[in-house]
């Protein structure tokens, strides 16, 4: 039986139903705006779940007008250290970041990440060691022979995962390596394209090698649903698991956004990949929405988006092989989306400035709705009137 089902059970009606209460949650002296240390989405959750978060920099931010958001932006740190228990590096883990030549490996922002985590009591999810995209130009476009790129991988796997053995809990080995017809992207993935599927397999065995206790993640988008290409997942971790290949998770990155619509049987996908032994996850959660020529979102739109959030949290709540529930982004200030999409944005839950935005309210109230006795707590909890007003 799942015990956090069993608590959402006991807990009631949905979490938005149960709050009345009226209140002030005070601001953590020295804290971000809007922060209450004691109040968070960290300490909202129930236990075994963790919250997790990007740590921005690196990627899109590398061309962006404002500093390096996770090194500079003090505010933004705090908010990072208080609101998550889990942290994944953005871009930092990523070859083009890591990897500016064959011979080097530039480890410094990386291991700030780590250190920051470990200083704040957080667990770090690795993002990525096998993946199509921002790979270094020295790699792509490199007239290596087969068994040279080989070679590339296995040192950059043994060398990063070794160099965090026992700090990254989990490491999303293999990214986005299906399309969205389920069929593996053998062109655009240099390691597939040149030394064929087997190399999926080879690198969760060389990162188990090198961190026997790291938990070895799938993660895609697209993949919340049943879908095929999550099929495609689906088959080729029963392959690769009777194989005896050490993968151990599968992340579902779930961006989401109000003008598509979610798929209404992502609790059904989590369930049957936790069937087979599986830790599931949320890697990447964000909801974007059309804002044409700078608009402020709608009431509808904000009401979407509330569901869209809810609904994602709840279906990981209520299965208990989902262990962890990332935020891509925690300031539409540094989320990807409206550098990627012009005229979308509004994805994550905390404003330009860091304030509290009505889906944080509602992810904080469904977490506090899934603790035990989380009904009654939930009811008196100052803080989500307070962020609703707000
Ligand atoms: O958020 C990341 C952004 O800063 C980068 O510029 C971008 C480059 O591809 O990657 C973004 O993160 C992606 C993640 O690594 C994998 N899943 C999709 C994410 C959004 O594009």
């Amino acid at each position: 039986m799942r015990t956090r089902t069993l608590r959402m059970l006991a807990a009631g009606a949905t979490a938005l139903a149960l709050f009345s209460g009226a209140g002030a949650a005070a601001a953590a002296p020295g804290g971000a705006p809007g922060i209450d240390a004691k109040d968070t989405l960290a300490r909202s959750a129930p236990k075994g779940l963790h919250i997790g978060g990007a740590a921005a920099g690196g990627g899109h931010h590398a061309d962006a007008e404002y500093p390096d958001p996770f090194t500079s932006d003090e505010p933004y740190r705090s908010l990072l250290a208080t609101e998550f228990t889990s942290l994944t590096p953005e871009n930092q883990m990523k070859w083009d970041h890591l990897r500016p030549s064959r011979e080097e490996f530039a480890f410094a922002d990386a291991d700030d990440i780590v250190n920051f985590a470990e200083e704040n009591g957080q667990v770090v999810r690795g993002h990525t060691l096998l993946w199509h995209s921002q790979n270094p130009a020295w790699l792509e476009e490199g007239d290596f022979s087969d068994a040279e790129l080989r070679d590339i991988l296995h040192e950059h796997i043994t060398t990063v995962v070794g160099r965090y053995a026992g700090r990254v809990a989990h490491w999303e080995v293999a990214n986005e390596i299906f399309d969205e017809s389920g069929n593996l992207r053998d062109t655009e993935n240099i390691w597939i394209r040149e030394l064929g599927p087997s190399i999926i397999a080879d690198a969760f065995r060389w990162a188990h090698e090198a961190d026997p206790e790291a938990v070895l993640f799938f993660n895609d988008y697209n993949v919340e649903g049943l879908n095929a290409k999550a099929d495609a997942y689906y088959a080729l971790v029963q392959d690769l698991l009777a194989d005896g290949v050490p993968v151990g998770g599968m992340g579902l990155q779930s961006h989401l956004g109000t003008m598509y619509g979610y798929d209404p049987s992502l609790p059904d996908n989590l369930a049957r990949f936790g069937e087979l032994g599986l830790e599931t996850a949320i890697t990447e959660l964000d909801v974007r929405m059309e804002l044409p020529d700078g608009a402020e979102p709608t009431p509808a739109q904000v009401a979407k988006q509330d569901e869209f959030f809810e609904f994602v949290l709840t279906s990981c709540l209520e299965e208990a092989s989902c262990g962890s529930f990332t935020l891509w982004g925690a300031s539409d200030r540094y989320s990807w989306v409206p550098n990627t999409f012009p005229g979308q944005g509004s994805a994550t839950p905390w404003t330009d400035d860091l304030e509290r935005k009505s889906a944080y309210c509602v992810l904080q109230s469904t977490l506090l709705s899934a603790q035990p006795g989380g009904a009654a707590r939930a009811q008196h909890h100052p803080a989500y009137a307070d962020c609703r007003a707000a």
